[in-house]
């Protein structure tokens, strides 16, 4: 009613910063994807306390994180819909002052989920001030809330304990999945690459990136990391890269001139849903 409405819009500075943990937190949940969740399930449960676009923030503190949820996507809204069901409410109960970005690949073209994720980044920053940015695979689902999704003192990896892997890291290097980098930390390495055209190795790139910038990665613990993966077929058009080997060997040289700073695209549209900012983008796949 009128009390609530005044809550959310109210004057920001008449309220107190969030406090570093928040108080909402539940730790461990169970998940489950079954083919009954309908979309009007999903939206009915968490419409409510979303702006356009999948915006959130606390009503009752200021929160302390503008964090962009950027997922590269592209035929799966199965997929999408359970990872909204979950992942919505978790940011919520956060305290993240955030929003969802779905970045869809236009076409049939060879897929780069590295080139969308530098997209994403550049199109979240022309909606919002944004100050951390959390990449996100749309079949990776959290499994423990406190697993927070915003920025640390060094990039973070995010996804440390997948089902699919048993719960472990099936390399000490991985840096897959689900990540966060403040605004200056993905600069300073200067994006992902965008020429890891197909499946793999632009994750371990981007791993490279951060080591050769002098940076090191951190992570959540393997209770906190876990994740469950809403299992598929490897997607048409996503071949494994051929390329990804030899690319990997030459990192050093070619980050600082193949990333954010060469980025081009064209975006095609650009819906605001209530559950999310879907943008669908020309990367010029070859
Ligand atoms: C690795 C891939 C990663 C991927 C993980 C987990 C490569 C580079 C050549 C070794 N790396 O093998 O991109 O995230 O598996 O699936 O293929």
């Amino acid at each position: 009613g009128e009390a609530l409405i005044f809550k959310e819009e109210g004057n920001n500075n008449s309220l107190k910063p969030c406090s570093d943990d928040s108080p909402n937190l539940i730790g461990p949940f169970s998940l489950e994807f079954s083919h009954n969740r309908s979309w009007n399930e999903v939206r009915r449960k968490i419409s409510a306390s979303l702006r356009d676009g999948g915006r959130h923030k606390p009503g009752d503190c200021v929160s302390k994180h503008k964090v962009a949820i950027i997922i590269p996507y592209r035929n799966r809204h199965e997929h999408l819909k359970h990872l909204l069901f979950y992942l919505h409410p978790m940011l919520v109960r956060q305290q993240l002052d955030y929003g969802i970005y779905v970045i869809n690949q236009d076409g049939e073209g060879v897929f780069n989920r590295a080139k969308l994720m530098n997209v994403g980044f550049a199109e979240a920053l022309k909606d919002y001030n944004y100050e951390c940015f959390v990449f996100s695979d749309v079949d990776l689902v959290p499994m423990d809330d406190r697993n927070f999704y915003r920025c640390f003192e060094s990039p973070r990896h995010l996804s440390v304990a997948i089902d699919k892997f048993n719960f472990q890291l099936p390399y000490n290097t991985i840096f897959g999945g689900v990540s966060s980098f403040s605004k200056q930390q993905f600069l300073t390495v200067n994006g992902y690459s965008n020429t890891y055209w197909g499946w793999g190795g632009e994750d371990d790139d981007m791993y490279k990136r951060i080591i050769f910038h002098g940076m090191s990665i951190n992570r959540p613990d393997h209770m906190t990391g876990k994740y469950k993966m809403i299992k598929h077929d490897r997607d048409d058009h996503n071949a494994d890269n051929p390329e990804r080997l030899d690319k990997l060997s030459h990192t050093r040289e070619t980050m600082d001139k193949d990333g954010i700073n060469t980025l081009n695209y064209t975006v095609k549209d650009i819906v605001k849903d209530r559950m999310y900012t879907f943008i669908n983008v020309d990367i010029k796949a070859p």
